[in-house]
């Protein structure tokens, strides 16, 4: 059966400057508070950081090329803030050069490009002191700046601005369990953090549309977590309510809507007072966007706290629980789940009514490379039948009327998947990280047939 996707519909693949790029102390880079952690032992698996990642600075006209080869028409980057700003205020016009190169370099191949402005890189020279990074309110009005001169310069060339990618994880695992940048373990430290989050994007809306030109569009990626009470039992789908109001609501509702829902500040004022909230926050929060970027995995199953178990992250009332055997998990441990991402897609859209793209949705392997063939081939067919399935759930959520754009894989290669270092491929390409060698797998070329005929076969 062949199943056809809208006309228009935006194919792309993502990536994100610190687990590509490498050339950290280049081009008058500044260091990230990924730098230093990913330098602080036991933090990172193997001992791995982001020093040279997959040399993408330096290959970048290559990896273009590929992109181009592959028929995938709209790349999803991200901007290193401390390249261009190496201490989080001044600017590095080297750092910001390379962009513009990257850019022109992706028009240039028939690209379009779709620039994200923070993917968790935050200059370390803003997070200096106790109360420094995301705990400080002024980083939202230094993020602001940043937008500002990031959107003048590249703006006139982009399909859209991405304010912040997954929010989420900068707060609760960077603040709250520690897995992330800058590494702290405060479940309530999570709020504050979590509110100059949506203060900078709020404020950097404002920014950016006061330096685009009308074209250019502007959205959020939020990593939405799909919440499933594990069972119909009050106390555990009172637990996932709490889940989807700490983990989505706290983006989605001052966002979209202009408001923090009453019931998560009652829920959490245990952990915090709000005090950091003043008036006139949440209006600013509130700026029309042009779509709604989302990324799906997994669907998050939320039983109630069991003591001494561990909880979901930045609540102390919920327990992810993963499912039974009978749901298959990847080499992350995330079930798949593909029925999720219809299941979000509709939510979103019955409960937000905004345009929606999937801006990331993939697969980590561990395939080693066999070089006693040639070509080298990579089979990859666990991951041609993730992004099918999901690709089918996508169509679903827009048969059933979810107003769905676009869908980016991720990721084009092979990366520094951040704790996990870089046993996690992620790739459509694989990339020998010996020799920077790039292989594309199979399910590039899947993925590229997908695109061509806009439509899922089989
Ligand atoms: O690699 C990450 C990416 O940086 C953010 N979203 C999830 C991906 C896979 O873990």
């Amino acid at each position: 059966m062949t199943r056809p996707f809208p006309e228009g519909f935006v194919w792309g693949v993502a990536a994100a400057a610190y687990q590509i790029e490498g050339a950290v102390a280049e081009g008058g880079r500044g260091p990230s508070i990924w730098d230093t952690f990913s330098h602080t032992p036991g933090k990172i698996a193997n001992g791995d950081n982001g020093d040279v990642a997959i040399d993408h600075y330096h290959r970048w006209e290559g990896d273009l090329d590929l992109i181009a080869e592959l028929g995938i028409a709209n790349y999803r980057f991200s901007v290193a803030w401390p390249r261009v700003m190496p201490d989080g205020r001044t600017l590095n016009p080297e750092g910001l050069a390379f962009y513009d190169r990257l850019v022109d370099g992706m028009l240039a191949r028939g690209i379009t490009p779709l620039a994200t402005l923070y993917h968790w890189d935050l200059p370390q020279a803003l997070d200096q002191g106790p109360n420094g990074g995301w705990l400080a309110r002024e980083t939202a009005e230094r993020f602001a700046d940043y937008a500002r001169v990031v959107g003048e310069r590249l703006g006139d060339r982009l399909s859209a601005v991405t304010t912040l990618n997954e929010p989420w994880c900068s707060a609760y695992l960077g603040y709250g369990s520690g897995e992330h940048a800058p590494g702290l373990t405060d479940n309530s430290l999570c709020y504050p953090v979590a509110h100059h989050l949506n203060l900078a994007h709020g404020l950097g809306v404002q920014a950016l549309r006061s330096v685009l030109p009308a074209t250019t569009g502007v959205s959020v990626t939020l990593n939405i977590h799909q919440v499933v009470a594990a069972s119909e039992e009050p106390a555990d789908r009172a637990a996932a309510r709490h889940a989807d109001l700490v983990a989505n609501r706290i983006w989605l509702d001052p966002m979209l809507r202009g408001v923090y829902p009453d019931e998560l500040i009652e829920q959490t004022r245990h952990l915090t007072d709000w005090s950091f909230l003043r008036d006139g926050d949440t209006q600013l929060i509130h700026q029309p966007i042009d779509f709604l970027g989302v990324n799906y995995y997994n669907p998050a199953r939320i039983a109630t706290a069991v003591p001494g178990r561990p909880t979901f992250p930045g609540t102390d009332r919920a327990r992810g629980v993963g499912y039974g055997p009978e749901v298959p998990v990847t080499v992350m441990g995330w079930p798949i789940v593909p029925s999720g991402l219809t299941d979000l897609l509709l939510r979103l859209h019955k409960d937000y009514g905004v345009p929606l793209q999937v801006t990331e949705n993939g697969i980590a392997t561990q395939e080693t490379l066999d070089r006693s063939g040639a070509p080298i081939e990579i089979h990859d067919t666990v991951r041609i039948d993730y992004l099918r399935d999901h690709l089918g759930a996508v169509l679903d959520a827009i048969a059933a009327g979810a107003d769905v754009r676009g869908y980016y894989e991720w990721t084009l290669l092979d990366n520094f998947e951040w704790a996990w270092g870089y046993d996690k491929r992620f790739g459509l390409i694989h990339v020998d990280l010996e020799s920077q060698e790039r292989y594309p797998k199979d399910s590039a070329h899947w993925y590229a047939g997908v695109i061509a005929a806009n439509a899922l076969e089989g």
